[in-house]
């Protein structure tokens, strides 16, 4: 008996592997496309930021620097959602006309999480005038590790693959980012009022996608109609 299973087991899971393979997103004109916008507060008491000490260049980065993983607002705003609509088909991706840019400032990275097409060059920025170390943590992406030195103004950095990739600097261990390369283009950051929106979306039944570093993923659903705004109000929170 055993051995007869065995082929056959085999062959369900190619079967099944290759059935949960993602389809490839289509591109097509978006003729009548419909926006999803609203806000994604946190849900309950957040707990106060952290707080992360200075080990080095007090002078340029100050003395203590509250941490960029979960920010919320006075009235629950959570910054840094990543909202993906899972679309399958719509507007083309392409790298934006302007490379997306990523600052290192008073020793933050700004912004804190950066989405950008796959394929896209960003701009790596050093205002602070001190040496960083910036270093990518993708597997998908080949890792990026270098240096910049006060007279590197710019380094610009070559994103291929979708991924979800986190940015350290070797020098100051308590700067952390992340870039979002994205294999569609229905992606938005919520910004400090916790707001986002997307536009241009073909009408239809859609699952998004919500990502927060600290609090993980949440799924949603949504109809979008015609020409129209669908506003929503959601939440998330600790698991
Ligand atoms: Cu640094």
């Amino acid at each position: 008996m055993r051995r007869t299973l065995v082929p056959s087991a085999l062959a369900l899971i190619l079967v099944a592997g290759l059935a949960t393979r993602a389809a490839a997103y289509e591109a097509m004109a978006v003729t009548d496309g419909g926006t999803l916008s609203g806000t994604v507060k946190f849900q309950g008491t957040a707990p106060p930021p952290a707080k992360l000490e200075v080990t080095k260049d007090p002078e340029v980065c100050g003395k203590e620097k509250t941490s960029p993983d979960l920010v919320v607002g006075s009235d629950g705003a959570l910054a840094n959602v990543v909202v993906t609509v899972k679309a399958q088909k719509g507007k083309k991706l392409e790298p934006p006309a302007q490379n997306p840019t990523f600052d290192q400032k008073t020793c933050e990275y700004k912004p804190h999480v950066l989405a950008f097409p796959a394929g896209s060059t960003v701009d790596v920025l050093n205002s602070d005038g001190i040496l960083h170390n910036i270093h990518t943590f993708g597997t998908a992406n080949p890792p990026s590790n270098q240096a910049q030195p006060k007279f590197k103004p710019k380094i610009q950095v070559k994103v291929e693959k979708p991924e979800t990739i986190q940015v350290k600097c070797d020098v100051h261990g308590w700067m952390s980012a992340w870039w979002v390369s994205t294999d569609q283009p229905y992606v938005a950051v919520t910004d400090a009022s916790g707001a986002f929106k997307i536009t241009d979306l073909p009408p239809g039944d859609y699952e998004v996608e919500l990502w927060q570093e600290k609090l993980g993923k949440k799924t949603e659903k949504v109809s979008i109609k015609p020409k129209e705004d669908t506003k929503v109000a959601w939440s998330m929170t600790k698991s």
